[in-house]
């Protein structure tokens, strides 16, 4: 019996050069935000704009960071990746897809009844999901205790928790921003996704939280701050924060400036966009003008 294959990263093999590595998480990105486009066409409407403006975070991470066994999501030395923003499940679903976690044929049962692809993101229901993340605040919190349970373990395993601009209002998120840093969890890394969108409206309309950086540096993080949409910036950001990843430590915080619908003119500047409603006639000039992008910027 041969056995299961790990997804290794560059860190694991060394050997893969730098722009290969960026090529291949911007074609994975590339795909990500297809398949979004195909499991929002199935409901008419949804988180779209997030999964579109958070594809390259979410393929680098999938692509280029994480270890897993695609075929044993439970595999005990994994690397975690929490979904703090349960919205953004449509997004992870495709990267989950893309990753060989889940099969790319499932994605179309997204938001039906009995589905494994709920429209929030719930552990219970699929393979991959390590949280159910949908009450905004918590995603960092159980990170902090996984990645101090996993130390105590012995475990080489790193968390990696996923959360939203509209995470930084919550108290939850800075208790334990402070918790990390008491506990030195340099097995920790949280990636913010700073879209300045929330429900209610532009984030520094809702409650300014700038200067972030500033704020994650106080509370003692290892903190960078890139373009979200430049896959060249987030690689080499992930990099840093490996380098700096130790069993004990700092805590690593990247921020990532994104645009919503990225990669989709048509739903760019869309208003109302946390929630998003794409008539049926738009779907394919989505797809269209998806593709004539990637085609453009690639070629
Ligand atoms: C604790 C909690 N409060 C409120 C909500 C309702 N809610 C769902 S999404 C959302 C917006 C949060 O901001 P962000 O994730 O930055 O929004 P996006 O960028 O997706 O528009 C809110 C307030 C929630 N899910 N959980
Ligand atoms: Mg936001």
């Amino acid at each position: 019996m041969t056995a299961p294959a790990t997804h290794l990263t560059d860190h694991d093999t060394g050997t893969t050069p730098f722009d290969e590595r960026v090529a291949a998480v911007h074609s994975a990105a590339y795909r990500i935000r297809h398949h979004a486009l195909n499991m929002g066409e199935v409901q008419g409407q949804g988180y779209v704009g997030q999964a579109l403006g958070a594809a390259d975070m979410l393929a680098a991470v999938y692509g280029d960071q994480l270890r897993f066994r695609a075929e044993d999501p439970h595999w005990e030395a994994r690397d975690r990746f929490l979904l703090s923003t349960g919205h953004y499940a449509i997004g992870h679903y495709a990267a989950l897809a893309e990753a060989g976690i889940v099969p790319v044929e499932e994605l179309e049962t997204y938001g039906s009844d009995d589905s494994r692809l709920p429209m929030s993101g719930m552990s219970t229901y699929t393979p991959g999901m390590e949280i159910s993340g949908g009450s905004l605040g918590h995603g960092l919190t159980i990170a902090v205790g996984m990645a101090l349970g996993l130390r105590y373990q012995g475990s080489s395993a790193r968390v990696f928790n996923f959360l939203s601009d509209g995470e930084l209002d919550e108290g939850s998120t800075w208790e334990a921003a402070m918790g990390a840093h008491h506990h030195q969890l340099g097995n920790l890394t949280a990636m913010v996704d700073i879209n300045a969108l929330q429900a209610d409206g532009k984030t520094d309309t809702v409650l300014r939280t700038e200067p972030v950086t500033e704020k994650w540096e106080s509370f003692g993080w290892y903190t960078q701050r890139v373009d979200g949409n430049d896959v060249g910036a987030l690689l080499a950001a992930f990099d840093n924060a490996a380098a700096q990843a130790a069993a004990v430590g700092r805590p690593s915080v990247i921020l990532c400036d994104t645009k919503v619908g990225r990669g989709v003119p048509l739903l760019e500047n869309r208003e109302k966009a946390h929630f998003m409603r794409i008539e049926e006639d738009e779907w394919q000039t989505c797809r269209e003008q998806l593709t004539a992008g990637y085609e453009g910027k690639s070629a």
